[in-house]
């Protein structure tokens, strides 16, 4: 298997779960990681576009099968490595849907509200001031989503830390970056304590990342991060390369 991928939120997703993977007994010996340079536009290349039209990172090739969409590849993987991560039969659907309400709603909010806050320069603020009011406003309404599901159990469906915890996390956590104030939310907040402290989980947001920089990061990697936040983030300057 070859997994093409880069340390972002939704990067993050697939190579924690390929560490909780292998916490939980599966080797993955033949998996071959291969960092993409986003600020490159590695991903523009026609190689990565056979790959994934889309032109985003993550993509997992397994065999003849290539696989889009961090969490497809989080259910595609789980599925294939059975584990507590995405329970079997009938009580995968306390997961599933959890994972694409991430894919359809976390991702998008928090994703947008992150390009507007750090990485959108080159417009004026009066253009960002509704984009960051709405999409700011929809991450707190989801923060308190989350919330709920946790009032009653520990992790995000259950008493059992899921492919749905991992989807995520690596969104969530980034809050201070995207400045999303979760602060109002501690059960939110003692959950993503919960979640980082697994050693999966350290693991797989070490990919791509010196270790000291796991939870801090350098002013230098800051700027680097924000540099190529500008490189990819669309605005309408940009054009669309396909
Ligand atoms: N819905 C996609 C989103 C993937 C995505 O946005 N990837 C980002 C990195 S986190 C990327 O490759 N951006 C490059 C670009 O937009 O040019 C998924 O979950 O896989």
């Amino acid at each position: 298997m070859d997994l093409w991928t880069s340390p972002t939120p939704n990067g993050w997703k697939v190579t924690i779960l390929i560490e909780e993977l292998r916490e939980a007994g599966h080797a993955l010996s033949d998996l071959r990681i291969h960092t993409v340079n986003l600020a490159q536009g590695e991903h523009k290349t026609e190689a990565f576009t056979d790959r994934n039209p889309n032109q985003k990172i993550p993509v997992l090739q397994d065999g003849s099968r290539s696989v889009i969409e961090s969490c497809a590849i989080l259910q595609y993987l789980a599925e294939r490595f059975p584990s507590p991560l995405l329970p079997a039969g009938e009580k995968r659907w306390d997961v599933l849907p959890w994972v694409y309400w991430q894919a359809a709603n976390v991702g998008p909010a928090f994703g947008n509200k992150l390009s507007y806050t750090r990485y959108m320069d080159d417009l004026p603020d009066s253009a960002k001031a509704h984009p960051l009011e709405r999409f700011g406003t929809e991450s707190l309404r989801l923060t308190s989503v989350i919330d709920y599901q946790l009032k009653t159990h520990p992790f995000m469906c259950g008493h059992d830390f899921t492919i749905a915890d991992i989807a995520l996390f690596p969104w969530i956590r980034g809050y201070k970056w995207s400045k999303v104030d979760i602060t109002g939310w501690p059960r939110v907040l003692d959950w993503l304590g919960r979640v980082r402290e697994r050693p999966g989980v350290e693991r797989g947001l070490a990919h791509g990342v010196p270790k000291s920089e796991i939870d801090r990061w350098s002013r230098e990697r800051k700027k680097a991060y924000a540099k190529g936040g500008q490189i990819i983030a669309a605005t309408p300057k940009k054009k669309n390369d396909l």
